[in-house]
């Protein structure tokens, strides 16, 4: 599939990101959005300057890549499609965490295409960083450890600790084949098969990891700017370093399915015998566990503990 010839394609960094230009996303054509999905394929994050679109049109221009979806947790605003999703500084929608998209859903979104709507006058970039970067940056004993692991993902973030999923440490795109390390500092809470103390560090380590510099790119915004990113291996962070007014729309596409590099080696690491003080860290896994009907043989559960 070739890319138009009067297309521009920057790329912006050695991990990720390109700026398209000489495209105007009102005209997309099929093989404009084949191209565009080949590009994206290959720079995980794609940037479309000066396009401005009307609410509409924006959501014309997704719906090309497939069926979109509203925010489970957060609202639009009004006035505007239902598949749009609004982030306004002024009423506290600063994403600035590190983090993927709504991995506390069993299918998280494929990708998502932002419209950058008020920009302000300096500051408020985002960052994205590529999970296959991270996952290939591991040693080799620590990527054997985390291929073999699972990690509970919650919407705590969003005031819905109860909206929860498992997914593997590493899963492989569907489409590229490779491996990504997906966790996310944001929504990832417990790695399933180790103690919540050995969780804590290595989660520590890795939720850090994903962000180190060499796997991100920066992009600095101006109104009207369109940034499409791939959710399935790549993270992103807005720096909350501007004043006035920033107002983002985004719709998003959904349709993924959580493939793991390989399966889970271990059982969960939830008390098996006698109960102990610490395993009051575990109450969230087990209830998860148990709730999805996914816990071991011989586990001892927590409602007696807390009757006592
Ligand atoms: O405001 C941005 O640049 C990105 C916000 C964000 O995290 C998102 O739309 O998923
Ligand atoms: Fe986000």
């Amino acid at each position: 599939m070739a890319i138009p010839a009067s297309w521009t394609v920057k790329r912006l960094a050695g991990a990720l990101g390109a700026e398209i230009s000489g495209f105007d996303i009102r005209n997309a054509t099929e093989s404009d959005i084949n191209a565009l999905r080949q590009l994206l394929l290959q720079h995980l994050v794609i940037f479309l300057p000066d396009q401005s679109p009307t609410p509409e049109e924006h959501v014309e221009f997704a719906r090309n890549f497939g069926e979109l979806e509203g925010h489970p947790n957060l609202g639009g605003a009004d006035g505007l499609p239902p598949e749009l999703f609004q982030l306004a500084a002024s009423k506290g929608g600063i994403a600035d965490e590190w983090h993927t998209d709504i991995t506390f859903n069993e299918s998280p979104p494929l990708m998502s295409v932002l419209h950058l709507v008020t920009c302000p006058p300096f500051g408020g970039d985002t960052m994205w960083g590529s999970l296959y970067a991270a996952y290939d940056g591991l040693s080799q004993p620590m990527k054997d450890l985390c291929e073999g692991l699972t990690a509970l993902h919650d919407a705590l973030p969003h005031n819905r600790p109860e909206a929860m999923a498992i997914h593997p440490v590493v899963r492989t795109h569907p489409e590229t084949g490779r491996k990504a390390l997906y966790v996310n500092p944001h929504f990832t809470r417990r790695i399933v098969e180790l103690s919540a103390p050995e969780s804590e560090v290595l989660l520590n380590y890795l939720t850090r990891f994903i962000s180190s510099e060499r796997f991100t790119v920066r992009y600095q915004w101006r109104p009207g700017s369109i940034g499409i990113w791939d959710n399935r291996c790549t993270c992103h962070y807005v720096l909350n370093d501007f004043e006035g007014e920033r107002v983002i729309q985004r719709a998003t596409v959904m349709g993924d399915r959580v493939e793991a590099a390989a399966p889970s080696r271990w059982e969960p690491a939830v008390t098996k015998g006698r109960l102990s003080a610490v395993d009051r860290h575990d109450q969230q896994l087990f209830n998860f566990l148990r709730d999805t009907g996914r816990l071991p043989g011989n586990t001892v559960g927590y409602t007696d503990l807390l009757k006592n």
